[in-house]
């Protein structure tokens, strides 16, 4: 049997925290979606092409196109996506007790709804700090992402300091 598992995420943008989960998860499945899933609790930087466009390069650029692709959701539910591309198991990242409280009844409702079961992957700890909304304010800020992000991020996000760079 093909196991198959999505990371679904606000990738807005896609972080080095982000990738090192993509990373170990498509280790422990034979196919990973990556879905991009708007999230109306947060404002967004990047539309969600642009997003899909940066994942599918960072995930080019690790080597990890074997078995991972990149899709974006924007209608129903999470697990409805999961049930089309025949996904049991959804992977998240845990960075603190934060993220157990958020994902912990989503988790639960999810295999309520669609025997979607939801595995956890603790960070690795030089990521663990990372996420999406310190890289837009350090960007917003002027300051380098670099030490926080795919190239192809930094790239677009600071097009000028990374030229400078080369
Ligand atoms: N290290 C490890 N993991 C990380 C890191 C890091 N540095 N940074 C982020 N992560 C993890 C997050 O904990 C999360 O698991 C994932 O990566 C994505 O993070 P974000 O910030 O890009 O995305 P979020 O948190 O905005 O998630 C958006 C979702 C839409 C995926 C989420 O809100 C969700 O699952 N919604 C469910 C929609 C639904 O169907 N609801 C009804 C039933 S519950």
């Amino acid at each position: 049997m093909t196991r198959i598992a999505v990371v679904p995420g606000s990738f807005d943008p896609v972080t080095l925290g982000h990738l090192d989960v993509i990373e170990r998860a498509a280790n422990l499945f034979d196919e990973l979606h990556v879905l991009v899933v708007h999230n109306p609790d947060k404002s967004a930087l990047l539309p969600i092409g642009q997003r899909v466009e940066l994942l599918e390069t960072a995930i080019a650029e690790a080597g990890l196109s074997r078995n991972v692709r990149v899709a974006s959701w924007s209608v129903g539910l999470l697990v409805d996506y999961c049930t089309d591309v025949g996904a049991t198991v959804l992977v998240k990242g845990i960075r603190s007790q934060v993220d157990v409280a958020y994902e912990t009844p989503m988790a639960i409702v999810n295999r309520n709804l669609a025997h979607v079961e939801t595995v956890f992957l603790l960070p690795d700890p030089a990521h663990a700090h990372v996420s999406s909304s310190l890289v837009r304010q350090v960007a917003a800020l002027g300051g380098d992402v670099s030490p926080y992000v795919p190239r192809a991020v930094a790239e677009y996000l600071q097009p000028t300091t990374s030229r400078d760079l080369l």
